[in-house]
């Protein structure tokens, strides 16, 4: 079992998609230290291919996605400069939060073999080595897992890591690995690690360096398995590290929609029937910035275009006890290539903080929302405390307890519910998370009493886009 290593107390990832490095420095200090986030997952920092002209889609230059098209290991993107990374990583960890880098290690920019400032040549490509079985270097069968390792996934030029006993390519990529971490990096998203082959993961992972401030970087692995029917499976890359776990965001689309009662979650991704993975082995999310925007094999989810349903599915999942919990921070979009906030050149924009401490100037910053924030303390104070009363009305309406110090109550009715329900928390008079927080002069929000044998009467008006109908109560936020 890989163990995530973030500082005591900590759990969650943010992904802040697209951000710059000077933006999640920032954000580092002001927010994401102080509300005690685990990590930030960064885009990828490697030099890449830049669309000044978008050749499939004109309207939309520099998509977000010419960053999964790597020229060389230099730490020069779109999101900055080599310094800034590094000033980021350091004061980052200063307030607690890890960096997780998005590493695109799989392959480089499609069209090309030939990559001067790694440097890669023709020899260095699985398709130039004559090992993709395929006429024209595509994958087509996705069951022939030889095409899924040595093809060209969507036309990008495939690395190779070395059968024929030539390991320069995966050396490059271990050298890239550990020049992060000796700044202070604490781990990576292994992207498409669906196409490498887990021995050739393993080997690179055996010789990654131990983080700066000790333990071995975090690995989790991009593998997408939403519907259990391909040959290639997650449980052969349990090994290297935690692994994607879709299956999630559907699940939580139709909680939150209610498309599937609420009650039938009470054993949620544990029991075999859901078909996922161990909960010790997945990385859960509501979103990523694939299926947010249709990519990646889509699929209709939630995200903050509808924030009544997307608000549900999150605190659900976050309040849950399953796997390792990653939130997603993006930007707003009409087109699906649509790169982040920025001018006409594709110089990214700042992230805008207003007054009331959300975001402006096109991006959405999903993980300021209270009732998002909020949950993420709820899960570092729930730890590891088991599901325990849990408790239901045959619908809609559904409460759970994380051991003795967390409360959580959902009610996804079109009607008003009450109902006296057992907290097994201690008494005395609790802030609710998803409306407020402690504060000087109480709580900001609505305040629950909660007995001397742990019961609590409450009571939620159906909800819609402004009105949360849901309760989230921890031992850390009483009045
Ligand atoms: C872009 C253009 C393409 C063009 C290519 C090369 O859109 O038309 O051929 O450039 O010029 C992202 C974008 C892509 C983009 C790419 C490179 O999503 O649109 O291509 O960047 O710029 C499979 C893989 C999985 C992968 C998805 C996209 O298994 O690993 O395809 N996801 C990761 C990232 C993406 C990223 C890449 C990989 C590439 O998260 O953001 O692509 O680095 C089922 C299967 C899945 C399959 C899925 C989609 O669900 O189970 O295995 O995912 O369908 O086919
Ligand atoms: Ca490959």
């Amino acid at each position: 079992i890989i163990e995530p290593n973030f500082a005591d107390g900590r759990t969650v990832i943010v992904h802040l998609f697209e951000w710059k490095w000077t933006d999640i420095a920032e954000e580092c200090e002001r927010f994401i230290g102080p509300h005690k986030f685990a990590g930030v997952q960064v885009s990828p920092p490697s030099e890449h291919l830049i669309f000044s002209t978008n050749p499939y889609n004109p309207p939309y230059p520099y998509p977000w996605w010419e960053r999964y098209q790597p020229l060389s290991y230099q730490l020069n993107s779109r999101s900055g400069t080599a310094e800034e990374f590094a000033d980021m990583v350091t004061r980052c960890l200063a307030v607690d939060v890890r960096i997780y880098v998005d590493a695109v290690i799989n392959h480089m920019a499609g069209g090309s073999y030939d990559f001067p400032g790694v440097p890669f040549t023709e020899n260095d490509f699985n398709v130039k080595l004559g090992l993709c079985p395929t006429d024209d270097g595509g994958i087509y069968d996705i069951n022939n897992t030889v095409e899924m390792r040595y093809c060209n996934l969507l036309g990008l030029s495939d690395i190779h890591y070395g059968e024929l006993n030539n390991y320069y390519g995966r050396d490059k990529v271990v050298e890239y690995l550990n020049t992060m971490i000796a700044m202070g990096v604490a781990g990576f998203r292994i992207d498409a690690a669906k196409h490498m082959y887990p021995a050739e993961l393993d080997d690179v992972e055996s010789r990654l360096h131990d983080c700066t401030f000790g333990g071995r970087p975090y690995i989790y692995q991009e593998v997408i398995d939403r519907f259990s029917n391909e040959a290639i499976r997650p449980i052969e890359y349990f090994q290297t590290g935690d692994v994607t776990e879709f299956k999630f965001c559907d699940q939580m689309a139709l909680l939150g929609r209610a498309s599937v009662p609420a009650d039938q979650f009470q054993d949620f991704g544990f029991d075999p029937s859901w078909g996922m993975m161990p909960s010790e082995n997945a990385i859960i999310f509501v979103e990523n910035h694939d299926n947010q925007r249709n990519h990646g094999g889509g699929g209709d989810i939630l995200t903050f275009e509808e924030p009544r349903e997307y608000k549900i599915g999150l605190a659900f999942g976050l309040a849950w006890n399953y796997g390792t919990a990653r939130i997603f921070s993006g930007y707003v979009f009409e087109d699906s290539d649509q790169g982040p906030p920025s001018d006409s050149s594709g110089n990214t924009d700042n992230v805008v903080i207003n007054a009331e401490g959300l975001c402006d100037g096109g991006w959405v910053c999903e993980h300021r929302w209270r009732a998002i924030r909020n949950m993420v303390c709820f899960r570092n104070v729930a730890g590891d405390e088991p599901v325990d009363n849990w408790w239901d009305n045959g619908d809609n309406f559904i409460a759970f307890s994380r051991g003795d110090k967390a409360f959580f109550a959902l009610n996804n009715e079109r009607i008003r519910q009450s109902e006296t329900l057992q907290t097994g928390l201690p008494s005395g008079t609790y802030c609710d998370l998803i409306t407020g927080e402690p504060t000087t002069r109480g709580c900001s929000g609505t305040s629950v009493v909660v007995d001397d044998d742990g019961l609590a009467y409450i009571d939620l008006l159906p909800s819609n886009n402004e009105r949360d109908a849901m309760v989230a109560l921890t031992i850390a936020a009483t009045s």
